[in-house]
């Protein structure tokens, strides 16, 4: 069998269904094995960072195993952006790369820059964004490279691993059943440790007044949600959700409670910031959640913390915050562990609590401080983002690129049962919102998955549309249009005297006409410029079984508000409220 036919099979047996690919001279064999194969097929993407993003999306799928595939050289450099997000918001995937043949792969022995064409080296640029990454020169390797990558990439904390193959070795033939295998060594489950944390929590949920959970992108990864929300209804503990794991809750759930953090409403960061314990699962609390200084987070709180990876653990007490119960453990093994006592849970009344937080969410709703100019004829993106969460349905798939229109639009989002509310949470990529759905949508045939833009970002992976109107993909592709990087204006307001250097089309950036470029494309499009045509144009857009494009004009002065300004809690969020409202909120002492 030739190397690259194995290749493909391992794919196919994993799951991958579509592997996003350019091509490209080292990897026209791999591509072409791919072809050979009924169980799996090639997406052909724009770009390879588009490629790589793509597998992003796919992974948004329970147990969602993607793969791209790119070509020496620049290809596998134009992976690196997709890799890091995947790395850094842990979802397993498989980069493959060609390189240059074994005779030509010399760069690193010969100390030259380069000896083959578009020689690079790949395994060495990936590592730091990939779980492991390796080159194989020999094909008797393939096999137990192929397999301790995959392992690897599913085991533990998920993420992304890289694996390059040299054109020669691709086209070797090998007998897979007379190769090395890889075989993991068990992992070491501590039960007794693991019991004796659960009885301590248990104690802790005890003695406290004002709970709360807080669900970190671990719980959607793993898919854990429903236990932990079985837990905290047993326990009348509400639960407040992270970016990462805010679908993991629908809104209207009783115990949800909100997100919390720099750009999440008052509401949410009054409950975090009065709790007296915090249970953290999969959540590693970074600075967009914690604030800065990060010693003022949560202040008032025991914090429990539980997490599969150690280092995660070890990093809370460098950055300020102590965990008074941590806890490094697979959630499904610590979950298991809960449900072995869930008779003898504690049955603490929080009802005053519960109640204290619907207070807070009734009268602080996300939003209610536009910065929009209140006299504007122009349509807030809060207006626009609260109309299209209106119509998005249940199981719909929903990605948010970057900017201030990602804060706005996860300020505003209501997830709706089943739907996936997803984003390049911790790398932030501008053009990550149109790949991932491509993603999505091969990986859940019939799902109808909608990209949600800023028209900065957009522009950067704006020739994806292409893929969108090739395969008639159910992609809502939408741009709220405020021509230029709000976000950034907004630090500019704050920090340079309002000089929007870089981030207005009157002081240096393009200004395109979308609707044109979207046509070209093969796409249909959609204009909604006022307040008025939203409603019914939205229905339009919901109602659209194959692609659409929707270009909606918005306020371009509008802001990120409430949003915590620099030096300041989160619980202090600007504009800030008037120091009595403020301190009538605090249970916890207010920072000095
Ligand atoms: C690849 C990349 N380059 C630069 C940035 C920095 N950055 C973050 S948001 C942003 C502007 C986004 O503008 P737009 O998409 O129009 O969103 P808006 O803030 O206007 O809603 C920039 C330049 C980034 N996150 N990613
Ligand atoms: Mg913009």
């Amino acid at each position: 069998m030739k190397v690259s036919d194995y290749v493909a099979s391992v794919l196919a047996r994993e799951g991958v269904g579509h592997a996003f690919v350019v091509q490209g001279g080292a990897v026209a064999h791999l591509i072409d094995s791919i072809a050979k194969r009924d169980d799996i097929d090639y997406v052909c993407s724009g770009h390879e960072q588009a490629a790589a993003i793509a597998v992003h999306g796919y992974a948004a799928k329970k147990n969602g195993f993607g793969c791209a595939i790119a070509t020496t050289g620049p290809g596998i450099i134009n992976l690196i952006n997709g890799a890091a997000c995947l790395y850094y918001d842990s979802l397993p995937s498989i980069f493959l790369g060609g390189q240059v043949a074994t005779a030509r792969y010399k760069a690193h022995e010969l100390g030259v820059r380069q000896l083959g064409f578009q020689e690079s080296p790949h395994a060495d640029m990936m590592r730091p964004v990939c779980k492991y990454s390796t080159t194989v020169t020999d094909k008797n390797r393939i096999r137990f490279e192929l397999e301790k990558a995959i392992y690897i990439a599913k085991a533990g904390r998920p993420g992304p691993v890289f694996i390059d193959i040299c054109d020669d070795v691709q086209r070797e033939i090998i007998d897979p059943d007379a190769l090395e295998g890889f075989k993991p060594e068990a992992p070491v489950v501590k039960t007794a440790e693991i019991d004796g944390s659960v009885q301590k929590l248990l104690d802790m949920v005890q003695a406290a007044k004002r709970p709360v959970f807080v669900l970190g992108g671990g719980v959607r990864t793993g898919g854990y949600s429903e236990a932990i929300v079985k837990f905290a209804e047993r326990l009348g503990i509400p639960c407040m959700l992270t970016w990462g794991a805010l679908d993991c809750i629908p809104a209207t759930h009783p115990l949800n409670a909100g997100g919390f953090g720099l750009h999440s409403g008052r509401a949410g960061n009054f409950t975090i910031q009065n709790a007296d314990l915090l249970v953290g699962f999969g959540a590693r609390f970074t600075q967009h959640q914690t604030g800065t200084p990060a010693s003022q987070f949560a202040r008032g709180a025991r914090k429990v913390v539980i997490d599969v990876d150690q280092t995660e653990l070890d990093k809370l007490k460098a950055i300020g915050i102590v965990a008074d119960l941590p806890v490094c453990s697979e959630l499904g093994v610590f979950l298991t562990a809960m449900s072995r006592r869930e008779n003898d849970f504690p049955s603490t009344d929080f009802s005053a609590w519960r109640e204290r937080i619907a207070d807070w969410n009734r009268r602080y709703p996300p939003g209610q401080d536009l910065s929009s100019d209140k006299t504007s004829t122009r349509m807030s993106p809060y207006t626009a983002l609260a109309a299209i969460s209106d119509v998005a349905g249940e199981g719909d798939y929903i990605f948010g690129d970057v900017g201030a229109t990602l804060s706005w639009m996860y300020q505003t989002w209501k997830a709706k049962r089943g739907q996936s509310l997803l984003t390049s949470f911790n790398n932030h990529t501008m053009g990550y919102a149109l790949p991932a759905a491509i993603g999505a949508a091969l990986a859940n045939p019939g799902a109808q998955c909608w990209s949600i833009n800023g028209d900065g970002g957009f522009l950067m992976n704006i020739q994806e549309l292409g893929v969108v109107a090739l395969h008639k993909l159910p992609v809502k592709v939408i741009v709220l249009n405020n021509h230029g990087y709000g976000v950034i204006q907004q630090t500019q307001e704050d920090y340079f005297d309002s000089r929007f250097h870089a981030s207005t089309a009157a002081l240096g950036l393009m200004d395109v006409d979308f609707i044109k470029i979207a046509e070209g494309f093969g796409m249909k499009t959609l204009r909604i410029d006022s307040a008025d045509r939203l409603k019914s144009g939205l229905a339009q857009v919901a109602a659209e079984p194959g692609p659409i494009f929707c270009h909606i004009e918005i306020d371009p002065k509008a802001r990120i508000r409430p949003a915590v300004g620099g030096g300041r809690p989160i619980e202090d969020t600007a504009p800030l409220l008037p120091r009595d409202e403020f301190r009538a909120n605090m249970i916890v002492e207010p920072v000095k």
